[in-house]
């Protein structure tokens, strides 16, 4: 019967007052779910791979507000440090060997924890830190309004995850048509660990919206797949400007910054693919 169960917090009155931890939390990972408005309120939903309710029977309270189980304590540790955070407890181990650290962001006081002898299920992930990797981003200046805010959100999401300025290039190209062209010949060249192609096609001022869109999904994904780089793809798809406005940065979190961290995750997981299936033929 259950199939999901959601705990709502007030995190504050505005939408601004929640992106830090919307922002934390995306880069530690979650995944942006259902946006809601309504009554002047607004819900940002964030998925986890898993989710837990612990109902307590305690004298006190618990420490934190929320608990959140993660891969690597030590590589979350890192990623906190990145944004505007409070650390309420540092990075230590408890006598059972689990791994915790204690911070507030937005108000909220968050437990982030690595459980002792809880081995990761068998798998192969990509880390979101990609010091020393090199990136490029396409860029179209069509409806440069939107692709702007976009490129701002991909850039914040390489820089935190460890990329230097000097490892990032950027490619400008007239519109989103021109977007595979371009990616295809960076990707070519082998010096980037991965593209991210940013783009914003609005269907209400673009005749053959629909052509146009399959053309530049179907140019990028063959580029990636021809040149085994790895192209995250950051090209909004909208009927409407609104819509637009609502994925570069405002409601619905920004497509931008999750393409960025998409190409990260990427560029890494190619690494750790390719180490493991390195001499096996
Ligand atoms: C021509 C055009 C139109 C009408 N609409 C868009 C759009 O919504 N988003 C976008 O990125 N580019 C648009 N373009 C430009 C085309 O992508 C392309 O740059 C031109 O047709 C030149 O080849």
């Amino acid at each position: 019967m259950i199939r999901n169960i959601i705990v709502p917090r007030v995190l504050g009155k505005t939408p601004e007052e929640v992106q830090p931890a919307l922002e934390l939390f995306r880069a530690l990972g979650a995944t942006p779910g259902r946006d809601c408005e309504g009554g002047g309120a607004y819900g940002f939903q964030l998925e986890a791979p898993r989710g837990t309710v612990e109902f307590l029977a305690a004298s006190q309270p618990p420490v934190s507000d929320l608990a959140v189980e993660v891969s690597d304590a030590d590589a979350a540790w890192d990623i906190v440090h990145k944004h505007d955070v409070k650390v309420l407890r540092e990075i230590a181990e408890s006598p059972e060997g689990d791994r915790f650290f204690m911070i507030e962001v937005s108000g909220l006081r968050v437990t982030i924890m690595k459980y002792a002898g809880k081995e990761e299920s068998p798998g192969i992930e990509g880390s979101l830190q990609a010091g020393g990797k090199k990136f490029a981003i396409v860029v179209a200046r069509f409806n440069s309004f939107i692709t702007e805010r976009l490129l701002d959100g991909a850039l914040l999401a390489l820089r935190q995850s460890g990329v230097s300025k000097d490892d990032i290039t950027i490619v400008r190209v007239p519109g989103s048509f021109e977007i595979p062209t371009a990616a295809r010949q960076l990707a070519e060249g082998g010096k980037y660990d991965a593209i991210v192609c940013i783009g914003c096609l609005l269907r209400g001022d673009t005749a053959h919206y629909d052509v146009i869109a399959n053309e530049v999904t179907r140019g990028v994904g063959q580029s990636a797949q021809e040149t085994g780089v790895p192209h995250a793809f950051g090209v909004l798809t909208c009927d409407t400007l609104e819509q637009a406005i609502d994925r570069a940065g405002l409601k619905s979190g920004n497509k931008g910054y999750e393409a960025g961290l998409a190409a990260v995750e990427m560029a890494s997981l190619r690494d750790k693919v390719a180490a493991e299936t390195a001499g096996k033929r």
